[in-house]
């Protein structure tokens, strides 16, 4: 993989026909995770703690994801959140969330999703890389949100018709519906707990959905005002990045910076510098995360 800095991006019609990979491999998995749920799916194995879990369907949507992104895209490097990655000999490496929002998944709550992104740069390197091309699936709902680098964003359900994507645009924190997360790891959680009881009186209301791929969706289409979370990886966020920025938003790092696993801030302006100012400062309250 090569930095960002060293790439040029794809063309206009390179990031079309990325976006069309994109979305076509992220419902045949969306379809694999919901219509071969085994019916008694438990726990296959376990992450940073407990509570962190991976499913058998986890791996299985990933390694579909895998062979396809092969077939399609040879060249290409592959990460995804699960086993099995490789180092390609093209600009292009898809990073894939095969089930972005496992507890709901394992719980049946319909709010988790197949995320692909298509990305230039070093994606082991925070700050290095970008997507330009992307899709977002919630099977639940048969909505295929995409997004291609330069050519706009939009959600489709099934084989209707396409909508585009524009972000919501309230001018201040108080009439803001935003969306959080929180990690698996409980020193984490007690942090962001501590930096909620700062923010929540500040906006309209807090929403918790389970997925940020679908919470930065729901930002790009105006189902949230705005969103933050630390801990992200570059598979929940890659390709719900770029729906949101086609959708007119802003996403960073709070600090003027690219998202990253330290904060990820998403929303329209001028909510978006509001946002990261309540959200930093109340982790500057807070105090660091111990450990
Ligand atoms: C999830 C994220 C979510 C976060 C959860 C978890 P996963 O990803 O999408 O925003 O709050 O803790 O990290 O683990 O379901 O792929």
């Amino acid at each position: 993989m090569v930095a960002q800095e060293n790439v040029n991006p794809p063309s206009p019609e390179e990031c079309r026909a990325l976006a069309d990979v994109a979305a076509t491999v992220a419902i045949e998995a969306g379809r694999l995770i919901v219509e071969e749920r085994p019916r008694d799916l438990g726990v296959a194995s376990t992450k940073s703690s407990v509570v962190d879990v991976v499913t058998v369907m986890d791996q299985r949507s990933q390694d579909l994801l895998s062979r396809r992104l092969a077939e399609l895209r040879p060249e290409d490097g592959f990460f995804g959140e699960e086993k099995g990655g490789r180092i390609g000999t093209s600009q292009i490496t898809w990073v894939v969330d095969p089930i972005d929002g496992t507890v709901n998944y394992l719980y049946d709550i319909p709010a988790f999703a197949v995320s692909v992104a298509a990305v230039v740069g070093d994606v082991t390197v925070p700050g290095a890389w970008r997507p330009v091309a992307g899709a977002v699936v919630n099977p639940s709902t048969g909505e295929c949100f995409r997004a291609q680098l330069g050519g706009g964003a939009s959600v489709q359900v099934g084989d209707g018709p396409t909508r585009e994507l524009r972000v919501a645009a309230p001018d201040r924190c108080e009439v803001a519906l935003v969306g959080t997360g929180f990690g698996y790891v409980s020193t984490r959680r007690a942090h962001q707990a501590a930096v909620l009881t700062h923010v929540l009186p500040s906006v309209r209301d807090i929403r918790r959905i389970g997925s940020a791929a679908l919470d930065l969706c729901h930002v790009a289409d105006g189902a949230l005002d705005g969103y933050y979370e630390k801990g992200l990886n570059a598979w929940d966020m890659a390709a719900g990045w770029l729906v949101v920025t086609e959708a007119g938003g802003v996403i960073g790092d709070g600090a003027g910076g690219a998202p990253t696993s330290d904060l990820v801030i998403a929303a329209g302006e001028p909510l978006h510098g509001q946002l990261a100012e309540l959200v930093v400062s109340a982790v500057r309250r807070v105090g660091p995360e111990p450990g």
